[in-house]
């Protein structure tokens, strides 16, 4: 049943009324809303103007520490002022309606925790966490000044080992935390629906989960206004914006049998 638009949103929420446990899947389009650019949008994106291989890679970081090092303290700030639209509250509103809803994020913007989501899995980590990059020692992200500039910025060292620090993101080549790994693989395997929002489905092996959710039989559902690398394992497809697609998602919820608790 691939349905092409919102007029999918009643099947989803009969689908999601009937499961015990959904996972919602969210990439940078999650946040394109909350004025945050997303990897791929033409001109206007935060990595149009870089070349991620030379600054989401700690070879990059070694050879560069503070054009690097700048850059994702500028995104950390261009991060804090952002706000969650309606779309992540949303999400906050469903915990109340699902009995088990996990977020497996791939972004790295903390907007999740901010609009108050309780279960989040952050992959690729945060921006508001920092280590060295020796030994990944924690470094105090309270002693990192604000960046309102994206310029070059000498990085701080470790207390412990002396390396210079690093955000507490994965950068391209490195693996993802095996905890929250273990977890958002076991989840997608064992939910009844996934709900996968604003991703290309490029990037891996986040790209894999919608998959696995749907070898183990769960019910896959696409929220994006483009077709994506995610499309072909879904069987209902919202061709809208998260902002819109996932409060009126929530709406007809409390219009089926199992409305708020
Ligand atoms: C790994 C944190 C094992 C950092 C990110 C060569 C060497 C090494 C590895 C590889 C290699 N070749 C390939 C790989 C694997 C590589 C990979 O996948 N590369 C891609 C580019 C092909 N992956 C890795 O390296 C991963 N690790 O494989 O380890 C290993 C180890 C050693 C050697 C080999 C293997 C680690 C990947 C994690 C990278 N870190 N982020 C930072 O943020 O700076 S990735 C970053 O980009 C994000 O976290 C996110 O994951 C990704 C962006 O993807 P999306 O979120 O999907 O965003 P995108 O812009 O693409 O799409 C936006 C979507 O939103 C669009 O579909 C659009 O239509 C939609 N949209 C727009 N508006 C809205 C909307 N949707 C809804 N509402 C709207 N309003």
């Amino acid at each position: 049943m691939l349905k092409t638009d919102e007029a999918a949103i009643p099947a989803v929420a009969r689908l999601i009324a009937a499961a015990r446990s959904v996972v919602v899947a969210t990439g940078a389009g999650m946040s394109r809303e909350s004025g945050i650019p997303t990897f791929r949008d033409a001109l206007t994106d935060v990595w149009a103007r870089y070349d991620p291989a030379a600054l989401a890679t700690e070879a990059g970081f070694r050879r560069h520490p503070a054009r690097v090092f700048g850059w994702y303290t500028w995104r950390r700030h261009v991060v804090r002022a952002a706000v969650p639209h309606p779309g992540y509250h949303a999400l906050v509103a469903l915990e109340r309606v699902v009995p088990e809803l996990t977020i497996i994020t791939q972004n790295v913007d903390g907007l999740h925790h901010r609009a108050g989501s309780a279960r989040v899995l952050e992959l690729h980590g945060s921006l508001e966490r920092f280590s060295c990059v020796d030994a990944r020692h924690p470094f105090p992200a309270d002693e990192i000044a604000d960046s309102e500039e994206d310029t070059d910025r000498a990085p701080p060292h470790c207390h412990r080992c002396g390396a210079p620090v690093r955000p507490d993101v994965v950068w391209f080549g490195e693996l993802l935390p095996a905890a929250v790994t273990t977890a958002a693989w076991d989840v997608a395997a064992r939910c009844d629906a996934m709900v996968v929002v604003g991703t290309s489905g490029l990037v891996w092996p986040a790209a894999q989960l919608p998959f696995v959710a749907r070898d183990a039989g769960a019910a896959v559902i696409e929220i994006n206004p483009a077709p994506t690398e995610v499309s072909p394992a879904a069987s209902i497809v919202c061709r809208g914006p998260a902002g819109r697609v996932l409060p009126a998602l929530v709406a007809a919820l409390t219009e089926t049998e199992r409305g708020p608790t």
